[in-house]
């Protein structure tokens, strides 16, 4: 529903958001879906189908976000609909194994040729910190490896320089972790590879980890510079410590079997999420059976959740996987965001706008500078009121991106070419306005 002149109303998101906000912190129930970094009200959404969001003013947009990564296929996609609804009418929740788990477990697996078994848990954060506790207990040691900027969900000795909403709120250590547990986490500088030689000179027979994000999604998009992937594999293998690579964001959306497969790089542990839940609760995580075995029931790594590999997640995530096995699903989804990011940049340099582009396959996030992005400090050197007000004027040519400057953006298989041309259209007259 347009308002007059053309001019969005969000009256209704408004007035949910008053209401949001005097029982839910902040109205949101994660942090950077508020907004503030963009100085916006967040949108309140009704429905979305296909590359499509409604928010319950009625007006539609062009989803960029796609639930910040897992609605690759687009909203309600008629598979996964009907998958989830199949397994909802036999029960939604057993506490017991079933034989569908085993079946998402075995494509997981085919996908991450690094990994030999693998547990199901309900979000990155809880495969992530199931991690480096593996890990922990694999190597005796208590050190991890995180590097600035990234962000690896919100346990406790992730949150210590993080990205993504901590980065946003610019709290990238949380109040509320104790120092001790801040201590166990030594930061590095992402691409480079020195940063990390020196903790390990320094104390590398206490680190049982490296954990890095193999394309950084969450400082804003941030590739990986020749040879620093395999740079951390070396100098793990040198100190007989584990390498994680956390592909939440990037496992099926940079390839079907992530970045790892994509930079060839094998890591010890694998942490995904996001799309293998096809939009419902669902991460994984997984590894070699040296280290996988030491997880109880079988060894003694405690690790643990109540609805861990939820029929329905389960149900969504194979029929999202099924889909993107299909033949020219990942041809045309990289066509197309190429496709995107090539326009922009045309348009930007048409304009003269001085805009960097990061992409890798069907994620990519803009910066306003004219450097290279290369990790966290150069991204947070990017102009932020020119972010906000971009987000500000695409919101309302009806584009809804990500409202942070330290996000990625997504397509899905959805955004087909006449999505994409509007979209520059979009682009075109938001970047004129400036
Ligand atoms: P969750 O606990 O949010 O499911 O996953 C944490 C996580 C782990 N690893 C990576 C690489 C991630 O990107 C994430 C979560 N991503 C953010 C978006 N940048 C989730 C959005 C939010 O926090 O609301």
């Amino acid at each position: 529903m347009q308002g007059k002149n053309n001019v969005l109303t969000m009256v209704r998101s408004e007035e949910a958001f008053l209401q949001a906000q005097e029982v839910i912190p902040g109205g949101v129930d994660s942090p950077v879906r508020a907004a503030l970094a963009v100085g916006a009200n967040p949108l309140f959404i009704e429905r979305g189908e296909g590359c499509y969001l409604w928010d319950v003013d009625g007006n539609r947009y062009i989803d960029y976000v796609g639930s910040w990564g897992p609605l690759i296929l687009g909203h309600a996609h008629p598979k996964v609909i009907d998958a989830v609804c199949r397994a909802a009418g036999k029960g939604t929740s057993f506490g017991a194994p079933t034989e569908a788990e085993t079946l998402l477990a075995r494509e997981v697996i085919d996908a991450f040729p690094a990994m030999e078994m693998v547990r199901f848990v309900n979000s990155g954060t809880e495969a992530t910190m199931s991690a480096l506790r593996l890990a922990r207990g694999a190597t005796g040691r208590d050190l991890i490896v995180k590097f600035e900027g990234c962000y690896h969900g919100h346990s406790d000795g992730l949150l210590v320089a993080a990205g993504s909403g901590a980065l946003t709120m610019g709290t990238p250590t949380s109040a509320g972790v104790p120092a001790a547990v801040a201590r166990q986490t030594l930061v590095a500088r992402y691409n480079d590879l020195e940063s990390v030689r020196s903790l390990f000179q320094a104390r590398g027979s206490d680190i049982a980890g490296v954990i890095v994000e193999p394309v950084a999604g969450n400082m804003g998009v941030v590739a990986p510079q020749e040879g620093f992937l395999q740079g951390l594999r070396d100098v793990c293998d040198e100190y007989g410590s584990l390498l994680i690579i956390d592909e939440v964001m990037t496992g099926f959306r940079v390839a079907y079997g992530g970045a790892q497969v994509l930079f060839d790089v094998e890591p010890d542990l694998t942490c995904c999420g996001k799309i293998i839940g096809g939009g419902l609760p669902l991460a994984a995580f997984g590894g070699k059976r040296a280290y996988m075995s030491l997880l109880a029931p079988l060894g003694p790594v405690y690790q643990a959740g109540t609805l861990s590999g939820n029929p329905l997640a389960v149900a969504a995530g194979l029929a999202t996987l099924r889909v993107l096995k299909e033949p020219g699903v990942y041809d045309g989804l990289f066509l197309h965001a190429d496709m995107l990011v090539d326009g922009i940049r045309r348009i930007a340099a048409q304009q003269g706008v001085a805009l960097r582009i990061n992409q890798v396959g069907a994620m990519f996030s803009l910066f306003f500078t004219d450097g290279e992005v290369t990790d966290y400090e150069r991204a947070s050197s990017s102009d932020a009121g020119l972010f906000a007000r971009f987000y500000a004027l695409m919101r309302e040519e009806g584009v809804y991106c990500a409202p942070s400057r330290f996000e990625s953006l997504f397509l899905s298989c959805c955004h087909d070419d006449a999505v994409i041309e509007k979209t520059l259209e979009c682009v075109a007259a938001s970047l004129a306005k400036l």
